[in-house]
């Protein structure tokens, strides 16, 4: 198609035809949203249009889609919900993802007369979007849902939301003349890859080189970029120990020679003390934020750093740099690597030496942890039956709090095909996330780890889940509350806390199994940790969506990050 070849249609025919080329393949909603947009859908494209069980949901299960995929994931809802939506793109906004979100909103004619359900919600989605526009005029939607995918999917990818004129967007009936281009290019991350400044690859490669005791920090930016490969490869070249952050795990395998773990608050000791050791960091697409680098304790400000990003107002945001490379995460390491000097590798021995040693001792440090035969069953060891036993080119999807901590410390990938998303901080997020990337990539197996807390978030999901045959695994670490509390309630409590605290943070026990299986998936629930690698093959290949219910010990409390 080109442009100038208008032809009178509905809004919702622009819509479907529009969505369906740019390779949407579903759309998470409440209804009611693109009433007659959805109606299209059905008649012109095979578009799956899920109606979920709230906003904040649909709205996870678009970003889990968008992380696992790179393509942008698709929510909406009226404008009664809308809010709740704007809530949902909180965590997409902070991961860095590309949610559109489109809702009902006001029309020109009735505003200011207290018209029901209404609230202006514009100013809501400001702090959550890259662009957050309005649509008033039906002939504008070819080029706003351009732009809406120009800006969701380039630079530092993220969320954007469209308004549409009516409480339920019924612009969308209304006819004009239109073309539905698309533009294929910004139908997924990265749409470009912007080419560093040569000098500044050669300054920032001669000072990584020149340094006896560096260590890379591999950030989100690495993932998206697709630069993982690149990236060990240059770490291989030159001899360079990798940390990185929760978003960039899926940088490289944990069981790699050169990989240190997690470094931050969520993270794994090892990783933290070889960042907090080395002479100079290099931080590969990571916003060097309070998360990744412990509050700026790991590494602390005033270690020598270099800096590469696709986004030029994160260089040096944090940590004065001695180089800035502003470009894609790809091509730069692509270009260092063709410029390595490969012989300087070897005054690096020492420094892989002690980095590795730091490594082992974490491992001796946390060995009975992680293969504790204990019932209730020790967070760390069902982390370790996941890391042997999760498929190899699984996506594993990980909530916030002490699923995040557990996970990030003592969990490893094994292979590059496996990816890794996690929430940017919102407790519930990962079930909906989960099934939103299974809905992505089908093909793939998904392993959602989760609290009980936060699985409670979004249980209604499991309907979802049951009626569009959604083949998600979901781990539960159910301890019977939310325990990653049950520090800060110790330090107000002075130390020791009342009995009647503990309603502050635990719950009544609940056999999350059970209710998996009511609403219509698989439900097992795994007392031993002997009997989990079973459970998990059996929900692997149940060909339903699976809820795997670990009863754990309400008393283990994740390792605080060292610094
Ligand atoms: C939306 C939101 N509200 C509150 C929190 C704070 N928070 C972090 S972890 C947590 C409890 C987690 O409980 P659970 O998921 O059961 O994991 P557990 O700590 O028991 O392992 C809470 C309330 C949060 N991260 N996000
Ligand atoms: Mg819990």
């Amino acid at each position: 198609m080109q442009i100038g070849h208008n032809r009178k249609m509905t809004g919702a025919q622009c819509i479907a035809d529009m969505l369906k080329g740019y390779e949407v393949t579903h759309v998470f909603h409440v209804p009611a949203v693109m009433r007659t947009a959805f109606a299209e859908m059905e008649r012109r494209t095979d578009i799956k249009r899920l109606h979920v069980h709230g906003e904040k949901s649909a709205a996870y299960m678009a970003d889990g889609y968008a992380s696992a995929s790179g393509k942008p994931g698709i929510c909406g809802a009226q404008v009664i919900g809308a809010l709740n939506l704007a809530a949902g793109l909180r965590d997409a906004w902070l991961a860095h993802s590309p949610v559109i979100a489109i809702t009902g909103g006001r029309d020109p004619k009735t505003k200011f007369r207290r018209v029901y359900q209404e609230v202006d919600d514009v100013p809501a989605f400001e702090p959550v979007t890259k662009f957050n526009a309005t649509i008033d005029d039906v002939a504008r939607l070819p080029d706003m849902i351009r732009q809406a995918f120009r800006t969701a999917v380039t630079g530092c990818p993220g969320p954007v939301h469209l308004q549409f004129r009516g409480n339920e967007g019924q612009l969308d009936a209304e006819e004009a003349d239109m073309e539905p281009l698309v533009e294929p290019q910004f139908a997924r991350v990265p749409a470009f890859r912007p080419e560093p400044d040569e000098a500044s690859v050669r300054a920032a490669l001669q000072i990584l080189q020149n340094a006896a005791r560096p260590v890379i920090v591999a950030g989100g930016g690495v993932r998206a970029s697709g630069a993982a490969a690149e990236l060990v490869a240059l770490a291989e070249a030159l001899q360079i120990p990798v940390a990185t952050s929760l978003n960039g795990k899926d940088s490289i395998p944990g069981n790699h020679p050169l990989s240190v773990g997690v470094c931050g608050s969520y993270s794994r000791e090892s990783a933290n003390r070889v960042v907090n050791a080395a002479d100079l960091v290099c931080f590969i697409g990571s916003e060097t934020g309070g998360m990744t680098t412990h509050f700026w304790a790991v590494p602390k400000i005033g270690t020598p750093a270099i800096q590469i990003d696709i986004d030029p107002e994160a260089l040096g945001r944090n940590y004065p740099l001695a180089a800035a490379v502003n470009g894609d995460a790809k091509v730069t390491l692509t270009r260092m690597l063709a410029h390595a000097d490969h012989a300087s590798a070897g005054k690096r021995k020492a420094w892989i030496a002690e980095a590795q040693k730091i490594c082992g001792e974490w491992r001796d440090k946390y060995k009975d942890a992680l293969n504790a035969d204990a019932a209730p069953i020790r967070p760390e060891r069902l982390c370790h039956e996941l890391s042997k036993h999760v498929p190899d080119d699984a996506i594993v999807v990980v909530d916030t709090g002490h699923a995040g901590m557990w996970m990030g410390g003592m969990f490893d990938l094994t292979s590059p095909r496996q990816s890794y998303i996690r929430s940017a901080g919102h407790l519930g997020w990962a079930f909906p996330a989960g099934l939103g990337a299974k809905c992505a990539v089908p093909e793939r197996p998904v392993v959602t780890f989760t609290g009980d807390a936060g699985f409670w978030y979004h249980i209604a999901e499991i309907e979802t889940a049951a009626r569009w045959n959604i083949n998600a695994v979901t781990v539960v670490n159910n301890n019977g509350g939310g325990n990653q509390s049950k520090r800060g309630f110790d330090r107000v409590y002075g130390g020791k806390q009342t009995d009647k605290a503990r309603e502050l943070w635990t719950f009544r026990q609940t056999n999350f199994a059970r209710i998996a299986e009511d609403m219509g998936a698989l439900g097992i629930r795994v007392e031993q940790a002997s009997a989990f690698p079973a459970a998990l093959a059996q929900a692997l290949a149940a060909n339903r969506p699976a809820v795997i219910d670990v009863v754990t010990d309400i008393d283990a409390l994740a390792p605080v990050a060292v610094s």
